[in-house]
């Protein structure tokens, strides 16, 4: 798979970021905090089971799924919701989709010229953001 997803990554590039947090109901004060964040993504696998860690000095955020495999979600520290994820390779795409209250909700994640790319979708609302592959860790 993508080769090269595993590792961890230090955000380079934000956009729309607000406008997914507007979609998911996040308060003025905890966007104003989020926005500030330094994020980072550390992937691992094991066997076949992946891990992604979100990262950052205010909290994190950790997820861990089967591709193929339907798990229940709860976006603890996030917006604070319940979904029904599923995860698959679309392509070189690792796509999740993320079934709920919220219309259209999910992410997509792949590699592309040795950078880390997410879109995170709610509800028309697209933010994307770009990591490059911290070499140190
Ligand atoms: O990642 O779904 O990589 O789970 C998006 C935050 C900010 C809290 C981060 C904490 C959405 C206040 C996870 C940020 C905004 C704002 C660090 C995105 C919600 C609350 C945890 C995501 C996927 C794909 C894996």
């Amino acid at each position: 798979m993508p080769a090269g997803i595993c590792g961890t990554w230090d955000i380079i590039s934000n956009v729309n970021f607000e406008g997914y947090m507007i979609a998911l109901g996040i308060s003025p004060y905890l966007r104003k905090i989020a926005l500030k964040l330094k994020l980072k993504k550390v992937i691992e696998q094991h066997g076949d089971l992946y891990v992604v860690k979100t990262v950052s000095a205010f909290r994190n955020y950790t997820i861990s799924f089967r591709v193929g495999q339907e798990f229940e979600e709860f976006t603890q520290g996030l917006d604070n919701r319940h979904v029904k994820s599923l995860v698959t390779w679309e392509g070189n795409k690792l796509i999740c989709e993320q079934i709920g209250e919220k219309r259209n909700r999910g992410w997509a994640h792949w590699v592309e010229d040795d950078k880390l790319h997410l879109e995170l979708y709610c509800e028309g609302e697209i933010c994307k953001q770009v990591f490059k592959k911290n070499v140190a860790e």
